[in-house]
């Protein structure tokens, strides 16, 4: 956001109120698996056959980035990242590392935030940024089917072209790739209005850890023959076979967007603004996003450029709400109408609508830019959770209040609309004393409310021996049964999502 906001300011009949590489040392697996193979000089050159040499990186400095994930949390000790650009070089890769025992973590965009997509020892990195192609696009029903490796903000270019947009949104838009959002199950800004991948994902292409391509790429809205193969794909975090190419369904763009700016007094209050929104603005409600103070205190302190959009306002939360409709003069009318009622209710303290599409751009660079913002301020930990939304910030203060002693600062945001909170902890380096503060206090606390302790980002490494906050031991059991008919050999993404000790045991 260059320019100066000059913003439409709401009428308000009340005075506003005023890198460190260590571990998440009580979740990550300890040890390697020693089942699998370490790398020999024959393997690199079966891969540089079959990849070509410049697809076959074993330089150090090159490898650095690929071992370290976008938070500077984890670190892993991979001498082998590997660029295929086809499906039929995936297959070849996979069958070879999974006769040899050779254990591969798949990383897209790199962009994940519970070191999914970071080896914990000397994994092979398989990157899936050579599968970059868009296949096919069908203009009438918005059928985009293209390659796993294309980044999410070209795709949206380029389906924006012919009218349509892409069904996801979300702050690392710029770097992470479809099949990462697949395979982590994305949600994002707007899953409110267009639901989560499990519903716009028609189709995938899968390599299992055997080689064998699983082709489920279909680009039918309907299609009820046996069991729905390509949902298991969805939001496996890479542990059950690499995604190489997905279509989906993306819904047409919408010619009048209203981005509007709140501030509201308590979070109670945000519900009551929400349950409005649904009610009075209907189909055309978007997004509808919060956070707090101290978010946005952090926001306007480490990056560059940000403005505030209400700098004479002082309140413990604001929301972000986006109208995405087809008809300017309908959807400005809905819009004015809901703020004239939660203003007149005195449900919304003061709010600006943002004028034109840099204003939008530059509300959305607030939320957008929480997490960027708190990466600068240091070392981050990260909840990601879904909580009935009464409670939902409850969490917060209580996290809060037990850290009060701590040098830390505790912030919260998130998906209101979805009853998805971002519980962040920032401090000055990763320390297991702070780290014994909140969990499993954080696991526990959301367990007992039949939460879940992954509502978008997956369980990764940083999880893994907590899925049972969330899902009952039968459940796991099954899980566990899914993963060795897929990958008996257990080569595929290693040490994440299922707990390791049960993993090792089948
Ligand atoms: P990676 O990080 O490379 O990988 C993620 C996981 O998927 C890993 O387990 C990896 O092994 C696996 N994987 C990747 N590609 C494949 C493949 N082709 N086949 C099989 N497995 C694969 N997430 C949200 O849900 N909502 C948000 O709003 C959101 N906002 C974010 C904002 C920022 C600034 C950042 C940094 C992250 C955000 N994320 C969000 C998290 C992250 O961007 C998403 O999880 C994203 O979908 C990951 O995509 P990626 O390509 O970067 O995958
Ligand atoms: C968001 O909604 C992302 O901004 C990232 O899911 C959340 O960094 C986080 O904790
Ligand atoms: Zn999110």
């Amino acid at each position: 956001m260059q320019a100066a906001l000059k913003m439409l300011r709401l009428r308000s009949r009340i005075t506003p109120l005023c890198l460190q590489s260590v571990r998440s040392a009580s979740t990550a697996a300890a040890s390697r698996n020693e089942s699998f193979a370490t790398l020999e000089d024959k393997d690199r050159n079966f891969f540089r056959e079959v990849l070509g040499d410049s697809n076959v990186i074993t330089d150090t400095d090159a490898l650095q980035p690929l071992n370290e994930d976008w938070m500077g949390k984890y670190a892993g000790k991979s001498k082998l990242a590997l660029r295929p650009k086809s499906t039929e070089q995936v297959s070849k890769v996979l069958a070879y590392c999974n006769d040899r025992r050779l254990a591969i973590v798949p990383q897209g965009g790199n962009t994940g935030l519970v070191g999914g997509s970071i080896p914990l020892f000397d994994e092979v990195i398989l990157l899936t940024a050579g599968l970059n192609q868009v296949i096919s696009f069908d203009a009438v029903s918005g059928t985009l089917v293209c390659q796993a490796g294309c980044i999410l903000e070209h795709l949206d270019s380029q389906v924006s072209a012919q009218g349509f947009t892409m069904p996801l949104d979300l702050g690392a838009k710029g770097s992470c790739q479809i099949g990462g959002n697949v395979s982590t199950n994305a949600g994002g800004l707007r899953l409110l209005r267009y639901g989560s991948l499990h519903g716009s994902v028609l189709g995938i292409e899968a390599v299992l850890a055997d080689g064998t391509v699983v082709d489920a790429l279909q680009t039918l809205r309907k299609d009820n023959t046996g069991y729905d193969l390509k949902q298991l794909f969805i939001g496996s975090e890479g542990t059950l076979g690499v995604v190489t190419a997905v279509s989906l369904l993306c819904p047409p763009r919408s010619s009048s967007v209203h981005v509007c700016y709140l501030a509201v007094p308590d979070f109670a209050t945000t519900q009551k603004v929400f349950v409005k929104a649904r009610q009075r603005l209907g189909e055309i409600l978007s997004a509808f996003e919060f956070f707090d103070q101290q978010a946005l205190d952090l926001t306007l302190k480490h990056l560059e450029g940000i403005r505030n959009p209400l700098p004479d306002t002082q309140t413990p939360f604001y929301l972000v709400v986006e109208t995405s409709g087809s008809n300017e003069e309908h959807d400005n009318e809905k819009l004015q109408s809901f703020l004239e009622e939660v203003m007149e209710e005195e449900m919304v303290l003061d709010g600006t609508i943002a004028q034109d599409s840099a204003q939008i751009a530059g509300i959305w660079g607030i939320r957008e830019g929480i997490s960027v913002a708190l990466k600068h301020a240091g070392p981050v930990y990260k909840y990601d959770l879904s909580i009935p939304v009464a409670e939902m910030y409850d969490l917060v203060e209580e996290t809060r209040q037990r850290m009060a002693h701590l040098p830390v600062e505790v912030v919260g945001y998130g998906h209101l609309g979805d009853g998805n909170l971002h519980l962040n902890v920032s401090c000055q380096k990763y320390d297991d004393e702070i780290l014994r503060h909140i969990e499993p206090f954080v696991y526990e606390w959301t367990a007992a409310r039949r939460g879940s302790i992954s509502a978008e980002h997956g369980l990764g490494q940083m999880k893994a021996e907590c899925i049972r906050y969330t899902k009952p031991q039968p459940v796991v059991d099954l899980m566990l049964q899914v993963k060795n008919t897929f990958d008996p050999n257990g080569i595929l993404n290693p040490y994440k999502v299922l707990p390791q000790v049960m993993a090792v045991a089948q």
